[in-house]
């Protein structure tokens, strides 16, 4: 077979145009899903490169097939960054997924039937957080914690009351819907109290602590892992950090343990978007998260929304639709008719099912790499309450719909 002779167009036509259908709608959508972003051309580039011919079973120096010299430049650039982004000791730019790095964490300390400490799927966490429909949950006894009903805050006093009646081996700290300050030191100490090694899952606000700001995990996590493409505008993929004293164990648990050959075309996505993390430029992206995330909140709240937790300190939020008299799926799918796209998400204490619930979770990191401005967002806030006050207007749909083209076609996505 000659490789040179077909371009995706003509070798396969289907896939093509289901290209094609996602960049446009990508272009043509506001996505407000938290853990969702647009890569640089850059990123792309490298993860679309033909690396991804190359198998490098092993590590940098040490693999198992030969021609392995650029996947070890590579992969090393990869670790080399981070490091330095994070101020991690040992890193591992491995893992296919954020579960995979927890899912490696787990195993390189605990065994089968130990008791995990993690935030309750309900109140924001995540499925390897301990979810029984999870691997962590089937393999390790889990105890969640969730935020307290009043405030919407993690209750660090449970979260102590638990670990000393459960003694957990590990405790995880990190969340998927949760909008405030992790305070990663108060986790540290709770730890320490009952010996239990610390997890940092810090997947959707990785982007804001390598900006500094969020404050850091280290020196505090055990273990510290990430997904490489939410706030921090990376591939698909995750990646895990770790003390010098665990590296070993980290490192045999991704490979040989629960991985293969590594994706080396995506560790030199990773490597890029690490380099691109490095710059002022995206600190300056960071903030600007921020801002959106801040005014977007605002503009809710003061069109009568309760956030949980009343506002949010990073790139995301909850927003309660108990008194809008509609549920979180048919908010979803009214908001997407109108061109936005965001997800139904549980709020803490939902009486509804997963499939339905009471809210919908809303994020900027997408809508800020495509340069909305704190302006954009008291915008978008209106076509959201205006959706959501009448879903089954028509005529009102199409207005709505239209808003949304015009502000699309203002901020290309490439
Ligand atoms: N599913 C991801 C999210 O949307 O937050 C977490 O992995």
């Amino acid at each position: 077979m000659n490789v040179n002779d077909d371009s995706l167009k003509s070798a396969d036509p289907d896939i093509y145009d289901a290209i094609q259908g996602e960049r446009e709608r990508e272009q043509n959508k506001i996505v407000l899903i938290a853990s969702e972003n647009y890569v640089s051309r850059a990123v792309l580039e490298a993860q679309g490169s033909i690396l991804t011919n190359k198998y490098a079973e092993g590590y940098p120096g040490k693999r198992y097939y030969g021609g392995c010299e650029y996947a070890d430049v590579v992969e090393s650039k990869a670790i080399e960054r981070a490091q330095k982004l994070f101020g991690a000791d040992h890193v591992n730019v491995q893992p296919h997924s954020g579960s995979q790095a927890n899912m490696a964490a787990y195993m390189s300390v605990l065994k089968p039937g130990d008791t995990i400490l993690g935030m309750d799927l309900k109140h924001g966490g995540h499925l390897s957080h301990g979810a029984k429909v999870n691997f962590s949950g089937m393999i390790y006894r889990d105890v969640s914690y969730g935020v307290d009903a009043e405030t919407g805050y993690i209750n660090y006093d449970l979260v102590r009351d638990l670990a000393l009646a459960h003694r957990p081996r590990m405790i995880v700290s990190g969340a998927s819907a949760y909008s405030r300050i992790i305070d990663f030191g108060k986790f540290y100490s709770i730890a320490k109290e009952v010996n239990a090694f610390l997890l940092a899952d810090i997947a959707h606000i990785s982007g804001l602590i390598a900006a500094g700001l969020h404050p850091s995990p280290f020196p505090y996590a055990d273990f510290v892992t990430s997904s490489t493409h939410k706030t921090l505008r990376g591939p698909r993929g995750g990646m895990i950090m770790c003390k010098s004293a665990l590296a070993r164990a980290v490192d045999k648990c991704i490979f040989p343990g629960i991985q293969g050959g590594p994706l080396v075309h995506v560790i030199a996505a990773k490597a890029v978007a690490f380099r691109e993390a490095l710059t002022g430029q995206f600190r300056d992206y960071q903030r600007a998260i921020l801002r959106n995330a801040k005014r977007l909140c605002d503009e809710l709240t003061k069109r009568g929304y309760r956030i949980i937790s009343g506002g949010t300190d990073n790139h995301l939020m909850l927003v309660d639709l108990g008194n809008k008299n509609i549920n979180g799926k048919e908010a979803e799918e009214a908001l997407d008719k109108a061109g936005i796209t965001v997800n139904k998400n549980a709020i803490p204490y939902d009486n509804k099912p997963s499939t339905i619930t009471s809210g919908i979770r809303l994020g900027t990191p997408a809508v800020t790499t495509r340069g909305f401005t704190e302006e954009t967002m008291g915008d978008v806030a209106d076509v959201i309450d205006t959706v959501l006050q009448n879903p089954g207007d028509e005529q009102n749909m199409k207005v709505q719909r239209q808003r949304v083209k015009s502000i699309c076609e203002r901020f290309p996505i490439y």
